[in-house]
C-alpha cells in the first residue's frame, strides 16, 4: 500500500486519527516511534526550524527538501502543509507534483492571500475569492498521479472573522471542486467553533482540525462531533525550543555541560532512533573483509 493510500484509509476510516507535527527528519522519526500514525509537515514548524517566519518566507523547494528528509526518516504517511500553494494554481500544482514524487501522502492548501501569515499572528488574514481557490483545488486534483493522494482544503474563514456560514459555504465549494477533506481552523480558546462547523457539515467529507488554542479539549469531544483528524501543529517544535533554550542557557552560564546531563537524550538513544544498528549489520553483510576474501577466492 502506498503512503497516500494508507493516509486516505486513515482519514476516511471510522477512528479519529492524530497527526503529529514534524519539522525535520528527526522529529518525523520521533513522531513515528512514539506511536503516531501520520505526520503533519507543518509550515510553521519547518519555517521556524529554518530560522524563518511562517509568512511563506521559506521557498517551496526549501520546504520540500525537509519533507524529503521526513519521508526518508519515517515510514508513516506525511501530509504536507502547502500554505497558499506559494502563489497561484500553477505553483500550487507544481508543489503538489513534487510532494507526490517525494513520497508525501497529501498536501493541504489554505484559502489565504499569498503570502499567508501564521493564523495566530495579528488580525490581518485576507482570504482569496472562493472561485480562485476552487481553481487551485481543481488544478491540483488534475495534476496528481496517484488517485489516493489527498488534497486537503483548509478554510481560514473563522480565523478571518467571517463566521460559520461563510466557513460552511467555502467548504462546500471546495468539496465540489474536488477536495478530499476540509481543514477548519480556529483560534478560539475552546472547541465550540469547530464542533459547530463539524455538526453542520454532517460528514460530507472528513474534517481536520488543529487544536492549538484549545489543546486541552478531550479527544472524545472530537469523536462525538464527527471530526476525522487532529493535527498537533507545533508542539514538537515548541518542546524543542524550550529544551534547547534551557540547555544553552545553563551551559553558557555555568561554563560546563554536565549540569544539563539529566535533561539530555543519551547518545545511545540518538543512535537507536536513527538505526545505527542497521548500518553495522549492513556493513557486516556488504563490506566485511570476509566478504572480499570470499569473492577473491571464488567462493
Ligand atoms: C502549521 O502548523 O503550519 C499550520 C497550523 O498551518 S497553524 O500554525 O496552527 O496555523
Ligand atoms: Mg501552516
Amino acid at each position: 500500500m502506498t503512503s497516500a493510500a494508507r493516509f486516505r484509509q486513515l482519514l476516511e476510516g471510522p477512528e479519529l486519527v492524530f497527526l503529529m507535527e514534524a519539522h525535520d527528519g528527526l522529529s518525523a522519526r520521533i513522531a513515528e516511534v512514539e506511536g503516531f500514525e501520520a505526520i503533519w509537515a507543518s509550515g510553521f514548524s519547518v519555517s521556524t526550524a529554518l530560522g524563518l517566519r511562517d509568512n511563506e518566507e521559506a521557498s517551496w523547494s526549501q520546504l520540500l527538501f525537509v519533507v524529503e528528509c521526513m519521508v526518508e526518516a519515517a515510514s508513516i504517511p506525511v501530509l504536507v502543509d502547502g500554505d497558499t500553494g506559494h502563489g497561484n494554481f500553477n505553483t500550487a500544482r507544481r508543489f503538489l507534483r513534487r510532494a507526490e514524487q517525494l513520497g508525501a501522502a497529501g498536501v493541504c492548501f489554505e484559502d489565504k492571500v499569498f503570502p499567508k501569515l501564521n493564523s495566530f499572528v495579528g488580525d490581518d488574514h485576507d482570504l482569496v475569492d472562493v472561485d480562485e481557490f476552487c481553481g487551485k483545488i481543481e488544478a491540483c486534483k488534475a495534476a496528481q498521479e496517484d488517485e489516493s493522494f489527498c488534497v486537503v482544503a483548509r478554510t481560514e474563514a473563522l480565523i478571518a472573522g467571517r463566521g460559520l456560514d461563510e466557513a460552511l459555504e467555502r467548504a462546500e465549494a471546495y468539496r465540489q471542486a474536488g477536495a478530499d477533506a476540509i481543514f477548519i481552523h480556529s483560534r478560539q480558546r475552546d472547541a465550540r467553533e469547530v464542533t459547530a462547523f463539524a455538526r453542520a457539515w454532517a460528514g460530507r467529507l472528513p474534517v481536520v482540525i488543529a487544536p492549538t488554542t484549545y489543546a486541552g479539549t478531550p479527544a472524545d469531544v472530537f469523536r462525538r462531533n464527527r471530526i476525522s483528524a487532529v493535527i498537533w501543529g507545533n508542539q514538537s517544535m515548541r518542546a524543542a525550543v524550550t529544551a534547547m533554550r534551557r540547555a544553552c542557557r545553563e551551559i553558557h552560564v555555568r561554563e560546563t555541560a554536565s549540569c544539563v546531563d539529566v535533561d539530555l537524550a543519551p547518545l545511545d538513544e540518538v543512535f537507536e532512533l536513527l538505526r545505527y544498528d542497521e548500518l553495522a549489520e549492513s556493513e557486516r553483510r556488504f563490506a566485511s573483509p570476509d566478504r572480499y576474501a570470499a569473492v577473491r577466492s571464488g567462493r
